[in-house]
């Protein structure tokens, strides 16, 4: 079964307005008076340079349109939208981050640590701490070392450390999927340490959607998942792992993941959407190996 490559992102963008070559007028009307004829000149130049203009963004248009019709399909199977931020720069992902949620974590709270030390987010969601005791900092890097990636109380100066008190609020959003550790200055060699685990933002799950289960096992050592669905409704479906498509096939019901990977502790998570859209299923995450969740 040949599935299509995962990251066949087409960026045609849809021409900025519709033309209709038949509704647009090329004649412009030349009177025999030769009284109006004069005074109508300078009308008529303007009108025939109307038309010139009309001719020149008419023919690009056309070809933009058919090319668009060509286009259409291979669009809708890779969902090829193109999103901008309001500078007009690609925004973080072409997938939406849903979201944009916000995660609060206590800092100082019943003794020198965060709570929840972990915590598991998307790209594009926020972080808030909020300060429950005094003389503590929220400063990035690991183990204990300042690595100025983010700090309260204003993400500047990470260097000095800073030290804020209980009512300090500090909010950080995560724009890169990564591992961020943390820590506070004054109290890490006492292990107030913390984690933001940023995952690639995935599409929501629709509830009453597509139900979708999983099954791990080894083939040879290798790590290999039984996907199976229902409740999807398009032809073909995009499988997600970690939140990346990895591959888009027919709605059968039914894929298997050879990632071909052995060793333990590692885990992968799946959702399957209909193809090119966010109608997606339940998250499923699959284990081999590690310690205990
Ligand atoms: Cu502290």
């Amino acid at each position: 079964m040949k599935s299509e490559p995962a990251n066949d992102k087409t960026t045609t963008s849809r021409p900025a307005f519709e033309a209709r070559p038949g509704k647009l007028s090329t004649s412009c009307a030349v009177t025999s008076n030769p009284d109006a004829k004069r005074l109508n000149t300078g009308a008529q130049r303007t009108c025939w340079l109307a038309v010139m203009f009309a001719m020149v963004f008419l023919s690009p248009a056309q070809s933009g349109e058919r090319r668009n019709a060509v286009t259409t399909q291979k669009e809708r199977a890779a969902g090829a939208i193109h999103i901008v931020d309001q500078n007009g720069r690609p925004a973080v992902s072409g997938v939406p981050s849903g979201s944009g949620q916000i995660f609060d974590v206590a800092v100082g709270q019943g003794g020198f640590v965060f709570v929840p030390d972990t915590v598991n987010i998307s790209v594009g969601d926020t972080v808030r701490w909020t300060w429950v005791s005094n003389s503590h900092s929220v400063s990035s890097g690991t183990p204990c070392t300042i690595d100025g990636q983010f700090c309260s109380p204003n993400d500047t100066n990470c260097e000095a450390g800073v030290l804020s008190n209980t009512g300090t609020i500090y909010l950080h959003t995560f724009a890169q999927v990564g591992t961020y550790s943390y820590f506070c200055v004054a109290h890490c060699g006492l292990g107030m340490t913390g984690v933001v685990n940023v995952a690639s933002a995935t599409p929501t799950p629709t509830p009453g959607g597509i139900m979708l289960r999983a099954h791990g096992h080894r083939v040879e050592g290798r790590h290999t998942v039984d996907l199976s669905w229902n409740g999807a409704s398009s032809a073909n479906v995009d499988i997600y792992r970690d939140g990346v498509v990895i591959a888009t096939v027919p709605n059968n019901g039914a894929y298997t993941d050879f990632i071909g990977v052995r060793g333990g502790n590692a885990r992968y998570t799946y959702n399957v959407c209909d193809a090119g859209t966010q109608n997606c299923s339940n998250q499923v995450t699959v284990r081999f190996g590690g310690p205990p969740l």
